[in-house]
Protein backbone atom coordinates (compact mmCIF):
# COMPACT_ATOMS: atom_id res chain seq x y z
CA UNK A 1 0.00 0.00 0.00
CA UNK A 2 0.95 3.64 -0.79
CA UNK A 3 1.92 5.93 1.92
CA UNK A 4 1.30 9.50 1.36
CA UNK A 5 3.05 12.31 3.36
CA UNK A 6 1.20 13.94 5.91
CA UNK A 7 -0.79 16.52 4.99
CA UNK A 8 0.45 20.28 5.76
CA UNK A 9 -0.38 21.49 9.31
CA UNK A 10 -3.89 22.11 10.04
CA UNK A 11 -5.61 19.90 7.25
CA UNK A 12 -7.46 17.01 7.00
CA UNK A 13 -8.10 14.89 3.63
CA UNK A 14 -11.57 14.67 2.11
CA UNK A 15 -12.36 12.01 0.32
CA UNK A 16 -13.93 13.53 -2.68
CA UNK A 17 -13.25 16.77 -4.53
CA UNK A 18 -16.24 18.84 -4.50
CA UNK A 19 -17.09 22.40 -5.78
CA UNK A 20 -16.54 25.22 -3.32
CA UNK A 21 -15.80 28.88 -2.75
CA UNK A 22 -16.77 31.61 -0.74
CA UNK A 23 -20.96 31.51 0.13
CA UNK A 24 -21.49 34.74 -2.35
CA UNK A 25 -20.88 33.15 -5.47
CA UNK A 26 -22.03 30.02 -5.11
CA UNK A 27 -25.38 30.92 -6.88
CA UNK A 28 -23.47 32.53 -10.15
CA UNK A 29 -23.30 29.48 -12.66
CA UNK A 30 -25.52 31.72 -14.76
CA UNK A 31 -22.50 34.31 -15.67
CA UNK A 32 -20.58 31.44 -16.95
CA UNK A 33 -19.73 31.21 -20.62
CA UNK A 34 -18.14 27.91 -21.93
CA UNK A 35 -15.63 29.78 -23.68
CA UNK A 36 -14.43 33.15 -22.86
CA UNK A 37 -11.85 35.24 -24.05
CA UNK A 38 -8.95 36.14 -20.99
CA UNK A 39 -7.76 39.88 -20.56
CA UNK A 40 -5.14 41.53 -19.96
CA UNK A 41 -4.47 44.89 -18.21
CA UNK A 42 -3.19 46.38 -14.86
CA UNK A 43 0.18 48.23 -14.75
CA UNK A 44 0.60 47.71 -18.83
CA UNK A 45 1.35 50.13 -21.60
CA UNK A 46 -1.18 47.42 -23.75
CA UNK A 47 -3.61 46.05 -22.59
CA UNK A 48 -4.80 42.85 -24.85
CA UNK A 49 -7.84 40.28 -24.61
CA UNK A 50 -6.02 36.88 -25.96
CA UNK A 51 -8.08 34.33 -27.09
CA UNK A 52 -6.43 31.78 -29.48
CA UNK A 53 -3.04 32.75 -28.20
CA UNK A 54 -2.89 30.45 -25.42
CA UNK A 55 -3.34 26.88 -27.39
CA UNK A 56 0.03 28.01 -28.42
CA UNK A 57 1.85 27.59 -25.04
CA UNK A 58 3.27 24.11 -24.21
CA UNK A 59 0.64 21.95 -22.68
CA UNK A 60 1.81 20.44 -19.20
CA UNK A 61 0.47 18.52 -16.45
CA UNK A 62 0.95 18.83 -12.62
CA UNK A 63 -0.71 16.32 -10.22
CA UNK A 64 -0.84 17.94 -6.44
CA UNK A 65 -3.02 17.92 -3.61
CA UNK A 66 -4.99 20.95 -3.18
CA UNK A 67 -5.54 22.71 0.18
CA UNK A 68 -8.49 24.71 1.00
CA UNK A 69 -8.12 27.04 4.15
CA UNK A 70 -11.40 25.86 5.65
CA UNK A 71 -8.68 22.87 6.61
CA UNK A 72 -9.81 20.51 3.75
CA UNK A 73 -7.49 18.76 1.40
CA UNK A 74 -8.03 16.63 -1.67
CA UNK A 75 -4.88 14.05 -2.80
CA UNK A 76 -3.49 13.48 -6.06
CA UNK A 77 -5.45 16.28 -8.66
CA UNK A 78 -4.28 15.69 -11.50
CA UNK A 79 -4.83 18.98 -14.07
CA UNK A 80 -3.39 20.34 -17.25
CA UNK A 81 -2.97 23.46 -18.79
CA UNK A 82 -0.33 26.22 -19.58
CA UNK A 83 2.37 27.20 -17.09
CA UNK A 84 1.37 30.79 -15.24
CA UNK A 85 5.57 31.78 -16.17
CA UNK A 86 5.24 30.54 -20.15
CA UNK A 87 1.64 32.54 -20.61
CA UNK A 88 4.05 35.64 -18.77
CA UNK A 89 7.07 35.33 -21.09
CA UNK A 90 5.29 34.56 -23.84
CA UNK A 91 2.12 36.48 -23.68
CA UNK A 92 2.07 39.05 -21.35
CA UNK A 93 5.44 40.17 -22.01
CA UNK A 94 6.18 40.62 -25.66
CA UNK A 95 1.98 41.78 -25.94
CA UNK A 96 1.48 43.75 -22.95
CA UNK A 97 4.65 45.43 -22.08
CA UNK A 98 4.19 45.42 -18.46
CA UNK A 99 5.40 48.73 -16.69
CA UNK A 100 7.83 48.39 -13.85
CA UNK A 101 5.93 47.88 -11.12
CA UNK A 102 3.74 44.78 -10.90
CA UNK A 103 4.56 42.89 -8.10
CA UNK A 104 0.94 41.96 -7.67
CA UNK A 105 -1.45 40.31 -10.32
CA UNK A 106 -5.17 40.08 -9.62
CA UNK A 107 -7.02 37.46 -10.99
CA UNK A 108 -10.81 37.55 -11.92
CA UNK A 109 -13.57 34.95 -12.75
CA UNK A 110 -16.55 35.33 -15.13
CA UNK A 111 -18.57 35.07 -11.42
CA UNK A 112 -17.30 38.01 -10.06
CA UNK A 113 -14.57 36.62 -7.82
CA UNK A 114 -11.53 38.00 -7.31
CA UNK A 115 -8.37 37.14 -5.79
CA UNK A 116 -4.73 38.69 -5.83
CA UNK A 117 -1.41 36.57 -5.79
CA UNK A 118 2.17 38.11 -5.84
CA UNK A 119 3.49 37.44 -9.15
CA UNK A 120 6.56 35.94 -7.69
CA UNK A 121 4.78 33.07 -6.38
CA UNK A 122 2.87 32.31 -9.44
CA UNK A 123 6.20 32.19 -11.81
CA UNK A 124 6.63 29.20 -9.73
CA UNK A 125 6.29 25.89 -12.14
CA UNK A 126 3.92 24.23 -10.93
CA UNK A 127 1.19 26.93 -11.25
CA UNK A 128 -0.96 26.88 -14.04
CA UNK A 129 -3.91 28.44 -16.13
CA UNK A 130 -5.75 24.93 -15.92
CA UNK A 131 -8.66 23.97 -18.69
CA UNK A 132 -8.41 20.05 -17.44
CA UNK A 133 -8.98 18.44 -14.00
CA UNK A 134 -7.71 14.17 -13.94
CA UNK A 135 -8.61 14.16 -18.05
CA UNK A 136 -11.42 15.58 -18.57
CA UNK A 137 -12.20 19.57 -19.77
CA UNK A 138 -13.25 21.66 -16.48
CA UNK A 139 -17.06 21.15 -15.68
CA UNK A 140 -18.80 24.11 -13.94
CA UNK A 141 -18.45 22.53 -10.79
CA UNK A 142 -14.14 22.91 -11.03
CA UNK A 143 -14.24 26.68 -12.85
CA UNK A 144 -15.01 25.97 -16.32
CA UNK A 145 -13.94 27.27 -18.97
CA UNK A 146 -9.98 28.18 -18.05
CA UNK A 147 -8.49 28.45 -13.67
CA UNK A 148 -5.71 29.10 -11.79
CA UNK A 149 -4.47 26.12 -10.09
CA UNK A 150 -1.14 27.22 -7.15
CA UNK A 151 -1.18 24.33 -5.36
CA UNK A 152 1.24 25.51 -2.64
CA UNK A 153 -1.25 28.31 -1.59
CA UNK A 154 -4.51 28.12 0.08
CA UNK A 155 -7.81 27.08 -2.59
CA UNK A 156 -8.96 30.23 -2.49
CA UNK A 157 -6.24 31.85 -4.45
CA UNK A 158 -6.75 29.40 -7.47
CA UNK A 159 -9.74 31.84 -9.03
CA UNK A 160 -12.10 29.78 -11.23
CA UNK A 161 -14.03 30.64 -14.48
CA UNK A 162 -10.99 33.08 -15.21
CA UNK A 163 -12.13 36.32 -17.53
CA UNK A 164 -9.24 39.29 -16.51
CA UNK A 165 -5.50 39.09 -14.77
CA UNK A 166 -4.27 42.62 -13.90
CA UNK A 167 -1.00 43.38 -13.30
CA UNK A 168 -0.95 45.75 -10.26
CA UNK A 169 1.61 47.56 -8.01
CA UNK A 170 -0.64 46.52 -5.23
CA UNK A 171 -2.71 44.43 -3.42
CA UNK A 172 -4.59 47.29 -2.22
CA UNK A 173 -8.08 47.84 -3.05
CA UNK A 174 -8.46 43.70 -4.01
CA UNK A 175 -10.08 42.40 -0.68
CA UNK A 176 -12.92 40.35 -1.28
CA UNK A 177 -16.41 42.33 -1.49
CA UNK A 178 -18.87 42.77 1.38
CA UNK A 179 -19.56 40.90 3.86
CA UNK A 180 -16.16 39.11 4.19
CA UNK A 181 -13.60 40.40 6.21
CA UNK A 182 -9.99 41.92 5.08
CA UNK A 183 -8.17 39.56 7.16
CA UNK A 184 -9.32 36.17 4.92
CA UNK A 185 -7.32 37.46 2.09
CA UNK A 186 -3.75 37.10 3.02
CA UNK A 187 -1.28 37.98 0.63
CA UNK A 188 0.31 35.31 0.19
CA UNK A 189 -1.68 32.86 1.20
CA UNK A 190 1.42 30.15 1.49
CA UNK A 191 0.35 26.27 3.01
CA UNK A 192 3.36 25.83 4.09
CA UNK A 193 3.54 28.20 5.94
CA UNK A 194 -0.14 28.24 7.21
CA UNK A 195 -0.76 31.82 6.17
CA UNK A 196 -4.35 31.11 6.54
CA UNK A 197 -5.39 35.11 7.31
CA UNK A 198 -4.19 38.10 8.57
CA UNK A 199 -4.60 39.42 12.14
CA UNK A 200 -6.30 36.15 13.63
CA UNK A 201 -4.23 34.01 15.56
CA UNK A 202 -4.35 30.22 14.19
CA UNK A 203 -6.04 28.71 17.29
CA UNK A 204 -9.10 30.80 16.14
CA UNK A 205 -8.76 30.66 12.58
CA UNK A 206 -8.69 27.13 12.13
CA UNK A 207 -11.88 25.79 14.27
CA UNK A 208 -13.44 28.90 12.45
CA UNK A 209 -12.59 27.91 9.29
CA UNK A 210 -13.37 24.47 10.06
CA UNK A 211 -17.06 25.39 11.02
CA UNK A 212 -17.88 27.29 8.11
CA UNK A 213 -16.98 24.69 5.68
CA UNK A 214 -20.21 22.62 5.47
CA UNK A 215 -22.39 24.83 5.21
CA UNK A 216 -20.41 26.41 2.28
CA UNK A 217 -19.65 23.56 0.74
CA UNK A 218 -23.51 22.35 0.91
CA UNK A 219 -23.99 25.92 -0.73
CA UNK A 220 -22.28 25.07 -3.52
CA UNK A 221 -23.64 21.91 -4.45
CA UNK A 222 -26.95 22.49 -3.79
CA UNK A 223 -26.44 25.73 -6.28
CA UNK A 224 -24.37 23.24 -8.67
CA UNK A 225 -27.64 20.85 -8.46
CA UNK A 226 -30.24 23.42 -9.32
CA UNK A 227 -28.08 25.10 -11.89
CA UNK A 228 -28.21 22.07 -13.55
CA UNK A 229 -31.96 20.94 -13.31
CA UNK A 230 -32.40 24.26 -14.76
CA UNK A 231 -30.29 23.80 -17.68
CA UNK A 232 -30.78 20.46 -18.50
CA UNK A 233 -32.58 19.77 -21.68
N1 LIG B 1 -14.36 32.20 -9.42
C1 LIG B 1 -14.21 31.60 -8.22
N2 LIG B 1 -13.03 31.02 -7.94
C2 LIG B 1 -12.85 30.43 -6.74
C3 LIG B 1 -13.86 30.41 -5.75
C4 LIG B 1 -15.10 31.02 -6.09
O1 LIG B 1 -16.07 31.04 -5.30
N3 LIG B 1 -15.25 31.60 -7.33
N4 LIG B 1 -13.62 29.79 -4.54
C5 LIG B 1 -12.22 29.55 -4.15
C6 LIG B 1 -12.07 28.60 -3.04
S1 LIG B 1 -12.33 29.20 -1.47
C7 LIG B 1 -11.62 27.32 -3.22
S2 LIG B 1 -11.23 26.30 -1.94
C8 LIG B 1 -11.48 26.76 -4.57
C9 LIG B 1 -12.37 25.54 -4.72
O2 LIG B 1 -12.17 24.94 -5.95
P1 LIG B 1 -13.17 23.79 -6.44
O3 LIG B 1 -14.55 24.38 -6.53
O4 LIG B 1 -12.63 23.34 -7.74
O5 LIG B 1 -13.15 22.73 -5.38
O6 LIG B 1 -11.82 27.70 -5.60
C10 LIG B 1 -11.42 29.03 -5.33
N5 LIG B 1 -11.66 29.80 -6.51
MO1 LIG C 1 -11.34 27.60 0.01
Amino acid sequence: MKHDPPLPPGQHENPSFDRFGLGLFADRLKLIRPSTPLTIGGNVQNAVTVTAELAQLERTEIVADFHCVTTWSVRNVRWSGYRFSDFYEKIVVPRCQPREKHAFVVLQGQDGYQVSMQLNDLLQSDVLLADTLNGESLGLDHGAPLRLVAPKHYGYKSAKHLTAINFNASAKGYNFPFPYPNFMDHPRGRVEFEERATLLPLWIVRPLYRFLQTGARKKHAKALMKHLRQHEH
